[in-house]
């Protein structure tokens, strides 16, 4: 049961208010390095299925799952592990460790950029909640699931597919429990929108990227007066601001590799907050909503899901040559999360002033758009299309266990989730558990989100570029280009 739960049980059954004080968890504020966890509901609407209803179709896209370091940040780790190693110094309190600390990566070949266990474990758990969550694949039938082509990407696929497809007799027989995965070329200039990697097929989208100064500039606010307080506990050896920098990601880097989090005990809260609005900072103006181009750059899929969402389970596009599944996958990179938010319109609100576009200068603790909510490793962004009865009042009527209420009539809603999380859609929140009724949502993405969207191809600056498209028709025409890989369980 959730602590939330247990409390809120506790609460009402003894009238009383409880004063409690949860413990500050670096790696629920480490932004990009953040191992996967569910994000806290920050809309307030419950998680559960409202009642009545079902989940009839689904849309995810995810990041990949907890990975080692780039090959750019792996150096940083070796210049930090070299400062340590190779000076004479005395290291006591929360330090005393760093004379013997070794960084977490034992085979260099093959462990930078690629997932780690806890990455490959984050994408099978995915694959065995789904599953137990929707309910939407019964036995040994098939699934086919979406990916950008990087091998860490397809490979979160292929554990997600992998727990999605193991139970019963078939763990063992994998040509009788088949899951394909469709892995896509990144948006190069022959796929533009049309991929699961849209930001490198818009031209106009790196100009819109103001991310880079708005990120050093807070960083230059804070990491040296934290290498103040750290240096006394030095005595012959000086840390700086790189070296702050690379500590503060080895927490959650560390703790997803081997368990180790002695970097997450060396830094008070208050710079964790400063750490991760910078993360903050770096994806609202880099890929989200303080990026002109973000909302262009994630409209084409979430254009897509909500035709399909129009169409219902088991149908397919006019044209369309593939039928997707009731669960929609698609497996992708952390920069291509943030432009669905802003093509979807959340985290940016107008209503609070002075939140939004998100201040350069210090954090504002109403802002809801929070890069550890988003973009932690395995992190996503679905769309759920509900199914709701609602009993006619105009009959009495009884209902025979097993069997479809009768004078029942449903309609259908859509929510979002955010990292599992329900995410309120502006401006419709009428249905069950705050969701909006189909036919608004479909408006909405064609009109309001269409809108502040904008023509992919014009908007990019790809009107003269031979076959240049701004529509995402991968779920249901097979485009050229891809490569089919099956996934054995064995
Ligand atoms: C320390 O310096 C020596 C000599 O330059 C070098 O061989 C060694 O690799 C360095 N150690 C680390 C951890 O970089
Ligand atoms: C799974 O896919 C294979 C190959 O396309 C096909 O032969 C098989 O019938 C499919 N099984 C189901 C249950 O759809
Ligand atoms: C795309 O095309 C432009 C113009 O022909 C070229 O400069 C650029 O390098 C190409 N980009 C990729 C990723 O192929
Ligand atoms: C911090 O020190 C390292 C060497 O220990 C150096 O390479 C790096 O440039 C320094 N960073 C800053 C911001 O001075
Ligand atoms: C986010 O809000 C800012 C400030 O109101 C606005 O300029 C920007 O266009 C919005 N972004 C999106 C994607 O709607
Ligand atoms: C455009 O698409 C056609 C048909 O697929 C192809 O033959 C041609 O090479 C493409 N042109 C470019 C510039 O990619
Ligand atoms: C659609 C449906 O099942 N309608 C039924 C509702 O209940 C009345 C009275 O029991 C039936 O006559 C209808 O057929």
């Amino acid at each position: 049961m959730h602590l939330a739960h247990i409390l809120k049980l506790l609460t009402a059954a003894s009238s009383i208010r409880l004063v409690f004080c949860v413990k500050f968890n670096p790696l629920h504020h480490s932004g990009p390095a953040c191992p996967y966890f569910d994000a806290p509901s920050q809309d307030g609407i419950p998680d559960e299925t409202p009642t009545g209803c079902v989940v009839d179709q689904a849309a995810y896209i995810v990041r990949h799952g907890s990975r080692y370091p780039e090959p750019g940040s792996f150096t940083g780790w070796q210049q930090l592990f070299a400062k340590f190693q190779n000076n004479s110094y005395t290291a006591i309190g929360p330090l005393a460790f760093i004379p013997t600390w070794v960084p977490p990566v034992d085979d260099i070949p093959h462990e930078p950029l690629f997932l780690s266990s806890t990455g490959a474990l984050e994408s099978f758990s995915l694959g065995v909640d789904l599953r137990k969550r929707y309910g939407f694949t019964s036995g040994g039938e098939n699934i086919t699931v979406w990916a950008a082509s990087q091998q860490r990407v397809v490979d979160t696929a292929t554990f997600f597919t992998r727990g999605y497809l193991s139970q019963g007799n078939y763990l063992t027989t994998p040509s009788e429990n088949r899951g394909t995965i469709i892995s896509l070329a990144d948006s190069v200039n022959f796929t533009f929108a049309n991929s699961l990697t849209p930001s490198t097929g818009c031209p106009a989208y790196a100009t819109g990227d103001t991310s880079g100064v708005a990120t050093a500039t807070f960083r230059a606010t804070y990491q040296n007066g934290i290498a103040d307080r750290l240096n006394q506990f030095l005595d012959g050896l000086t840390l700086n601001a790189t070296d702050i920098g690379v500590m503060q990601d080895l927490c959650g880097f560390q703790a997803e590799v081997n368990g180790d989090t002695r970097f997450c005990d060396i830094f008070e809260d208050s710079e964790w907050i400063d750490y991760e609005y910078a993360d903050d900072l770096n994806y609202y103006y880099g890929s989200g909503p303080g990026n002109p181009f973000s909302a262009t750059v994630g409209f084409p899929w979430i254009k897509a899901v909500s035709d399909l969402f129009a169409l219902g389970p088991g149908e397919t596009t006019p044209g369309g040559n593939i039928t997707p599944p009731a669960l929609i996958m698609g497996f992708t990179h952390d920069n291509n999360l943030p432009p669905v938010i802003s093509a979807l319109g959340l985290w940016n609100t107008s209503d609070f002033p002075g939140v939004y576009p998100l201040s350069l200068e210090k954090p504002n603790q109403l802002r809801k758009f929070r890069s550890s909510y988003l973009v932690a490793f395995r992190g996503y962004v679905a769309l759920e299309r509900l199914a709701c009865s609602s009993a006619d009042q105009s009959h009495k009527t009884v209902h025979v266990a097993g069997a479809p209420p009768a004078n029942m009539t449903t309609t259908k809603f859509v929510r979002v989730r955010v990292d599992r999380a329900p995410v309120a859609i502006p401006g419709c929140t009428s249905g069950p558990g705050s969701s909006c009724p189909l036919d608004q949502f479909t408006t909405y993405i064609d009109t309001t989100r269409a809108e502040a969207a904008g023509d992919f191809v014009q908007v990019c600056g790809l009107q003269n570029v031979a076959n240049a498209t701004g529509e995402a028709s991968f779920l249901t025409v097979a485009p050229p280009n891809i490569q089919e890989l099956l996934v054995g369980l064995n």
